[in-house]
């Protein structure tokens, strides 16, 4: 993070002594107990540590930003106002809206839907800003939310021959404002502040895209709440270059590019890639923790891959449109041919939601060109339904 942030900052965690920061961390943290601005907190660090070099304490500080434990504490606010702001009546899949200030409260929803209707980070067709009313208004058709005294009722599951997502609650956040400002701007520090606090809070967030670089301050997010995350990565493309070559992500940051800083985040541990199938004109650069599986191959070897993803682990999942094939889904910016049929996709999830999912967003789907075409949204709703289904179901349905 080569910028300062903005406003004041307060450590995430009480207690931070555990986790083997250095002593010059350590007074640094002390010193935003009392929240500050970056820039009184840099001076006072200066003036405690007399002698020492004015860039080593600007360096502590930013490292602490840069890893999570120093986090905007002055936004709370105005967040919760900007996610509000655009609350509908009834949300995905016709659930409740909710305040974020109420999804934080002990009884909130623990399903939590966050619109980002934002496509700045598109570097080819735009249209992805409409990606979430477009899903909301198709989700109803796979799954209609409703609750009795408070209880979620679920819904029956042919295949299943069962009930799921029951008692498990949902809420809808409405949509987080998009500001007028330059992309990954104050639009990525909103997306990080609430996906940071509906995870502590330990609610499961949704987000809804958007284009797929909204994804890199959610899951910034989650791997500082859960360090040694796990990225599980659909798309038709890798997202992904030499870091080197990226810079700063507050300049550069895409939705062609974004994984780059995901896996360089050294609370990241691991990110697997399905379904990738783009040609590029050299051979790609992969990190050692990014494994990536290419077409649709990977579906004979599910059991294979579940053995390399470690149960222990905390995983975020990413899912981009873009891997479904273009017969099923072409309202997406940068459509591939040979992609994911919806059964291969709902397979797939099935399998890989066994292991520990915290939270997921869905990204790069555009409203279609007529107002009363609901084919693809519908697809992607019943897709995110089965999902959520086998998360919670694998989750032992915890309400
Ligand atoms: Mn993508």
């Amino acid at each position: 993070m080569s910028r300062q942030p903005s406003g004041e900052l307060t450590p995430h965690a009480p207690d931070a002594s555990a986790t083997g920061l250095n002593d010059a961390a350590l007074s640094a943290l002390a010193i935003f107990a009392e929240p500050k601005t970056f820039r009184d907190g840099v001076t006072q660090l200066e003036s405690m540590q007399p002698g020492s070099a004015s860039a080593a304490a600007l360096d502590t500080v930013c490292e602490l930003v840069e890893r999570g434990w120093l986090i905007p504490g002055a936004r709370t606010a105005r967040i919760a106002q900007a996610a509000s702001a655009t609350r509908m009546p009834r949300g995905m899949f016709g659930c409740p809206s909710q305040t974020l200030e109420q999804a934080l409260q002990s009884d909130g929803a623990q399903v939590l839907f966050v619109g980002m209707p934002y496509d700045k980070g598109a570097t080819g067709r735009k249209g992805s800003a409409g990606g979430p009313a477009y899903i909301r208004q198709c989700s109803k058709t796979a799954f209609d939310y409703t609750e009795q005294a408070g209880r979620a009722q679920g819904w029956w599951h042919p295949f299943g021959q069962r009930r799921v997502l029951e008692g498990v609650r949902f809420a809808d956040l409405g949509d987080l404002v998009v500001g007028e400002g330059p992309r990954n701007d104050d639009d990525f520090d909103r997306i990080y502040d609430v996906l940071y606090s509906l995870f502590q809070a330990g609610r499961f967030p949704v987000l809804l895209g958007g284009d797929h670089s909204v994804s890199l301050p959610a899951i910034t997010a989650a791997a500082t709440l859960h360090p040694g995350l796990g990225v599980i990565h659909f798309d038709a493309h890798g997202d992904i270059g030499a870091l080197d070559d990226m810079g700063d992500w507050r300049r550069n940051c895409s939705h062609g590019n974004f994984m780059s800083w995901v896996a360089a985040n050294p609370n990241v541990a691991s990110v697997h890639q399905f379904g990738l199938r783009h040609l590029t004109p050299d051979a790609p650069h992969r990190p050692d923790k990014v494994c990536s599986y290419w077409g649709d191959g990977f579906l004979d070897h599910l059991d294979f891959i579940l053995d390399t993803l470690p149960r222990d682990r905390p995983y975020y999942l990413t899912f981009d449109v873009d891997c479904l094939d273009l017969a099923v889904v072409a309202q997406t910016g940068t459509p591939v041919p040979g992609g994911l049929s919806y059964k291969e996709a709902a397979r797939a999830l099935g399998r890989l939601a066994s292991r520990r999912i915290v939270g997921m967003d869905w990204v790069e789907l555009m409203p279609a060109a007529s107002a009363d075409d609901y084919r693809e949204g519908t697809t992607v709703s019943y897709l995110m339904f089965e999902t959520l289904a086998s998360v919670f179901s694998a989750r032992g349905a915890e309400a």
